[in-house]
């Protein structure tokens, strides 16, 4: 297919995909509004529709939570098709919670800064006035959202973000989080009945397990038994993670934040700032195992790290090389990062494509078909990507954008692929492929993050 056909395809899935308030991320499996698929949404509609990208923020920051979060899902009320809905997660319980919209009681990695500037970047109108205004609009919202992640989930003010549910990281059902989730003991008989199974035609080996979604529905309670109060989970919630793709992303939407405020002529930005360096101060300390040595890199990946077990979680999966997205890794260790990216990406043939499955092919804990366990994620390859181009990585940046848009071309706008077949799995139409397959057509390099930093 031709790329400018295919841009055109894409865009079709996002104008199918809209409901008049925002982008659903799939009319099979999902709804309502999620928050970081609406702002990798409103990147692909920045090319090609400024207003509708504008409208999906603001409907979902009007939906923020007075303490800042930015909940994970806006519901739709009229969509009864998932499960959880939003009388599950009883957000009255909360006195941050809006009152005009349900929403659930948790949030999701911070794009949304990114996006806010690439609206404005795209934005053909030579004065810019519509996306300079919504940025006016829009600036405090998200420094709020940031401030509450730099607070009630990081009191070690450590630059990095601690996460409570492993929907926070929207890589779901990872191995990263098993050992975790192990330690959990269900207290009580839950009574729901699973929708997604319905959604994927009963594919369950495509699908989160039984086991892992009853934790997840489980966690949900008890964040409603504390009233979803940060302080009080942050002090006995059973699941503490500094989670390695969430602080990636915050640390690039920090600088996003900053390039936003100097548009607007915000001159505050001293407290954004102070998050930079802290990040950049802990993102090794956290996130990189002590003993390693960046030359004789046996692993040299980045691991999240378990607050509770005070333990890195040395499982290869996607996580481990995202942080090329931040641009904090010094020049002399991309050689060996490359490597482990070229490993990935299957050399040795097996892989249908070039692009990345979410967990090492080698480990014995990855598995072809299952959601965040192996296939193939259009989001985390889009952010390595960009990653590589900032570090001048061009081939191998190019190689992983080729496979990308093989698959589409192939298989369609899925949700995941098969890492050997390319099949693809999951959701269908799904948004945020479409949208960022845009971004890459385009390749303006709006994403890839500015220098600076510790190493650069
Ligand atoms: C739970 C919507 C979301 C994505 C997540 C993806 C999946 C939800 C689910 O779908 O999560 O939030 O029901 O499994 O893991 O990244 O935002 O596309």
């Amino acid at each position: 297919m031709k790329l400018d056909q295919l841009f055109e395809s894409a865009k079709n899935v996002l104008q199918g995909n809209w409901n008049g308030s925002f982008t659903i991320p799939s009319p099979t499996l999902y709804p309502h509004q999620w928050s970081w698929d609406s702002a990798f949404i409103a990147i692909g509609n920045s090319y090609s529709n400024t207003e509708r990208a504008i409208k999906e923020i603001e409907f979902l920051f009007d939906a923020q939570w007075t303490n800042g979060m930015v909940p994970h899902i806006v519901f739709n009320d009229k969509e009864k098709t998932y499960f959880p809905a939003a009388d599950f997660y009883e957000i009255t319980r909360s006195p941050y919670a809006p009152k005009h919209i349900g929403t659930s009681g948790m949030t999701q990695p911070p794009m949304h800064a990114i996006a806010c500037y690439y609206i404005y970047h795209n934005d053909t109108d030579s004065q810019k006035t519509k996306s300079k205004q919504f940025l006016r609009n829009t600036y405090f919202k998200l420094k709020l959202f940031h401030k509450y992640l730099m607070t009630d989930r990081d009191p070690e003010k450590s630059g990095l973000v601690t996460i409570l549910h492993p929907w926070e990281s929207g890589l779901d059902d990872a191995p990263v989080w098993d050992h975790a989730l192990s330690k959990i003991k269900i207290e009580h008989v839950l009574k729901f009945q699973r929708l997604d199974v319905v959604a994927v035609d009963g594919a369950k080996n495509t699908i989160p397990s039984d086991d892992m979604y009853n934790k997840f529905i489980y966690m949900i309670e008890l964040m409603k038994q504390f009233n979803y109060d940060e302080k009080k989970m942050y002090e006995n919630f059973p699941f503490k993670i500094k989670a390695v793709i969430f602080s990636s992303i915050l640390y690039i939407a920090n600088k996003y934040l900053i390039k936003i405020a100097e548009i607007i002529e915000e001159k505050d930005t001293e407290e954004i700032r102070e998050w930079i360096t802290r990040c950049e101060k802990n993102f090794y300390k956290y996130f990189f195992p002590t003993g390693q040595k960046l030359e004789q890199n046996e692993d040299g990946l980045f691991y999240n790290y378990d607050i509770i077990s005070k333990d890195w979680i040395q499982k290869k999966t996607i996580s481990s090389l995202v942080p090329i997205y931040t641009g904090l890794i010094p020049n002399e260790q991309i050689p060996s990062f490359l490597k482990w990216i070229l490993r990935w990406s299957g050399t040795e043939g097996k892989n249908h494509t070039a692009a990345l499955p979410s967990v090492d092919v080698q480990e014995p804990y990855f598995k072809e078909f299952t959601y965040w366990r192996g296939p193939v994620w259009v989001n985390t390859n889009w952010m390595i990507y960009l990653g590589l181009l900032k570090y001048g990585q061009i081939d191998a940046a190019e190689r992983i954008k080729q496979g990308i848009l093989e698959l589409v071309c192939n298989h369609g706008f899925r949700e995941y692929y098969d890492a050997y077949t390319g099949e693809g799995l999951g959701g269908k139409s799904f948004s945020w492929t479409a949208s960022l397959v845009m971004d890459m057509i385009k390749n303006t390099g709006i994403g890839i993050p500015s220098t600076g930093g510790r190493y650069k």
